[in-house]
This record gives C-alpha cells, sequence and structure tokens, in this order.
C-alpha cells in the first residue's frame, strides 16, 4: 500500500486520511497548525463527529502519524479550505497553491497529487498547472462529499468523482479511493470533476431558496408551507427540500459564488438562490418582531435563541443563520439570550449554560437549529411562546411556524 500525506486535518482531511490508514496505508497527517497535530499526536479527537473517535482509534492502531511539516510520500491529498472572502465573494486559494508549493518542496517526481479541497472551475489549469510546470507530477481532482453528521457512513458509502488527465491516472485514483469507499467512483476530466462540485452544491442552494420562496409566499398567502410542500413532494418528480432561517456552513452558501464569480454575465438563478437565503435570517427577525408586538414582548432581552451551529447535531457555527441574524442586531445582539448543547460559552454575550438555565430566563424562544436534544425536551416548552423555524414542534397553540 502507498505513503501517502494528507495535507489539512480539518473537517474532511482528518476523516480521510484516517480511512486511508485504517485500509492499510501508510499514512501522515500534516497541519500548519502545531496544536492540531499535538491534540491529534495525543490521542484527543479536535472535533465531534458520530462513529469518528473509533475510527480515529483504529487509525492510531494502525500507525497514523501527524506533523506539521510536509512528508516525503508517493501520493499527496490536499484538504485545506478555500473559503471566501465575504464582501467581495472572491474565492481565496492562498492555503491551496501553499500547500502545493510546499508539496513540490518535498516530492519526488513521478508523485500525484490529489486535490480534495472544493475550487471555482478552472482552478487546476489556471494556478496549480503552472506551479508544477514542466516536472513530472501527476495531478488530480476528488472532491469530497461528505455531510457533517453522517462523514463516517458517507465516506464509506457514497459514489465520488475523480478527475485526472489521462485515464491511467484516473484509474489510479479510483483503485486508491476504493481501498475504503463501497461507493461508484466515476472517472472524468479534472474541468468536469471541479464543475460537478461546486454544480451539486448550488443545486442544493437552489432548491432550499425555493422552499425559502414557498415559505414567504405561504405567509402572505396564511397557508402551511410544510403541507404545501409535503404535498408537492407526493408528485413523482418532485423533491422540494425544506425551508429554514438561513443556509449555513463552509460549503452551499460558499460554492455557488464560485460561478457568480467564473461566469458574472451568464448565471441567474444561482445568484437570485443566493440572494434569498441571505436574506432569509433578515425574514426571520422581521417575522420575529412582529411576534414580539403580537405577544406584547418589548425587548429582545426576553427572547432566546436556540441553536447557534448551522444545522442540527455538529458543532459547527461557521456561517449559522443565527450568527448571520445575531449580526443584522447590531447593539442589541447582546441583549439576546442564546443556547448551545454543541458550543460552549463565550461565542456569544448572554449565552445560558444549560437548556434549563436558557428556559428560565426568556419568554420567547426561537428555535433555529433542531438539535436532538430539544426534540427529546419539547415538554419544557410549555408555558413559553414559541417561533419554530425548523418546523419541530408540532402545531400547538403557544407555537408559530415559518
Ligand atoms: N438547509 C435548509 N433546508 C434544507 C436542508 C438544509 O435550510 O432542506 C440548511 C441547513 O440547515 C444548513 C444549510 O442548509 O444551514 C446547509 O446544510 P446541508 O446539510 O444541506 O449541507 P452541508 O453544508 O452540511 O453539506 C453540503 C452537502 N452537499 C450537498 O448535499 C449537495 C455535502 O454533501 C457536501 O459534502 C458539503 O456540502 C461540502 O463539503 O461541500
Amino acid at each position: 500500500m502507498p505513503t501517502i500525506n494528507v495535507i489539512g486535518m480539518g473537517y474532511i482531511g482528518l476523516p480521510t486520511s484516517l480511512m486511508f490508514a485504517n485500509a492499510g496505508c501508510n499514512v501522515i497527517g500534516t497541519d500548519s497548525k502545531s496544536e492540531t497535530v499535538e491534540r491529534l499526536t495525543a490521542g484527543q479527537m479536535t472535533f465531534d463527529e458520530p462513529g469518528l473517535k473509533a475510527v480515529y482509534a483504529q487509525a492510531l492502531a494502525a500507525g497514523i502519524t501527524f506533523s506539521t511539516t510536509y512528508q516525503k510520500a508517493e501520493i499527496y491529498i490536499i484538504a485545506v479550505p478555500t473559503p471566501y472572502q465575504k464582501d467581495t465573494k472572491q474565492v481565496d486559494i492562498s492555503f491551496l497553491t501553499a500547500a502545493v508549493g510546499s508539496v513540490l518542496d518535498v516530492c519526488d517526481d513521478h508523485s500525484l497529487i490529489i486535490v480534495e479541497s472544493t475550487v471555482a472551475p478552472g482552478t487546476i489549469d489556471t494556478f496549480i498547472r503552472p506551479m508544477i510546470g514542466a516536472r513530472e507530477i501527476q495531478i488530480a481532482h476528488a472532491p469530497e462529499r461528505i455531510i457533517p453528521g453522517r462523514m463516517v457512513f458517507e465516506l464509506l458509502h457514497n459514489s465520488r468523482v475523480v478527475g485526472a488527465d489521462t485515464p491511467e491516472i484516473a484509474e489510479q485514483v479510483k483503485k486508491l479511493y476504493s481501498s475504503f469507499c463501497t461507493g461508484d467512483i466515476v472517472k472524468t476530466s479534472i474541468r468536469t470533476a471541479e464543475l460537478s462540485k461546486v454544480a451539486e452544491n448550488t443545486f442544493r442552494d437552489v432548491n432550499i431558496a425555493y422552499a425559502n420562496e414557498l415559505a414567504r409566499i405561504c405567509y402572505e398567502a396564511d397557508l402551511d408551507v410544510y403541507e404545501l410542500i409535503r404535498i408537492a413532494n407526493m408528485h413523482p418528480r418532485v423533491n422540494i427540500l425544506q425551508p429554514g432561517p438561513g443556509v449555513g456552513g463552509h460549503c452551499i452558501p460558499v460554492d455557488p459564488w464560485f460561478l457568480v464569480g467564473n461566469y458574472p454575465e451568464t448565471v441567474e438563478v444561482t445568484s437570485a438562490a443566493r440572494r434569498v437565503n441571505d436574506g432569509q435570517p433578515a425574514w426571520i427577525l422581521k417575522r420575529l418582531r412582529n411576534i414580539m408586538d403580537v405577544q406584547g414582548i418589548k425587548s429582545l432581552s426576553r427572547v432566546g435563541f436556540y441553536g447557534l451551529t448551522y444545522k442540527e447535531n455538529v458543532d459547527d457555527t461557521r456561517d449559522s443563520p443565527t450568527l448571520q441574524l445575531l449580526s443584522l442586531l447590531a447593539d442589541e445582539s447582546a441583549d439576546v439570550v442564546t443556547y448551545d448543547p454543541y458550543v460552549p460559552c463565550g461565542l456569544t454575550p448572554r449565552q445560558a449554560e444549560s437548556l434549563d438555565e436558557f428556559l428560565e430566563s426568556v419568554e420567547l424562544v426561537v428555535i433555529m437549529v433542531g438539535h436532538d436534544e430539544i426534540r427529546a425536551n419539547l415538554g419544557k416548552l410549555a408555558g413559553k411562546a414559541v417561533f419554530d423555524t425548523r418546523a419541530i414542534v408540532g402545531a400547538e397553540s403557544n407555537v408559530v411556524g415559518l
């Protein structure tokens, strides 16, 4: 089995490196943060994910090691972030180019570099190939598709895409991932692989935007959007997703901008969907003010937001709808009480430590995330006014839905 140096021990790089180690590869995980490397070497996981601890323990026993430096290997897998700048919507590929540069410093000719990081279509041709120049180094793109909360299952079972320059390299990469992945692995060009990843996440963004737009239409029409979507989805070729308080995380609200950036004259649906989903926290806030008026609640200090993460049962708060909404409140955000069982105190000014403490301090609860914890404790909401943006509570008299 080959020696693999996985670059970036984050949400994608760590689970992927563990899978390869458990499949018998000789794996070194590299991360620039010494704290991450120290923790992983000392047997401590760096984030929570169902089932990952056991996979990690097995990989440690199989001999995976972690380092802050790049290592000599036959294969390099790059899983560093490709964030975008919120104001300009420009993708920042500096982590990716820095990682490729460092790989090129240590690797021998005939090595293979696999980029897993999501990139804007054309990135590899425009920025990575010129770095490799005339060296005999192969490049491939194998974007990941796993979803936080189900990473272990999805790494093992999802289908994948491999983009490469020749059928031989594509087959080599396919064989490599087949060492742990039982899903179909489709071979294509690098440019198609780049675009397919971005197209998949954009499809989901557009579908959620449509659900959010339907929520606004149903509110104006005084209809139940969930009933509407349930009925529409009984059609054999309709599958509308669920409306909510907005779209967070580091993928779905980000990747569509890659298309907007590359094809500004062509995109229409993509940018409209971004506008709708980015505007959803403001719509929720407008609804909240209205509910406060009806309930006679004068100050946001009597309002509590349940959930700070971008979705249920994960500890990831990046770009979460709750944080987006709080940023719209400016000074008033200091008044609002928040609580999330996955997020230690310190993220927002008035953050409760427990569900009971949270509920004691508020009159109106806004459910922003449908964590299992609140689903298991719905009885505790008795006596509170509830604005349920995730449709978890049911049609009680004290509950207002979208
Ligand atoms: N959301 C809704 N309504 C829905 C579904 C989701 O409002 O019906 C919201 C969520 O609450 C969340 C956001 O959208 O705030 C995104 O959540 P998600 O669960 O849809 O997606 P991510 O960001 O966790 O993971 C996505 C996945 N992509 C697709 O499903 C096409 C995953 O497969 C990718 O690997 C991941 O992006 C990525 O890394 O690109």
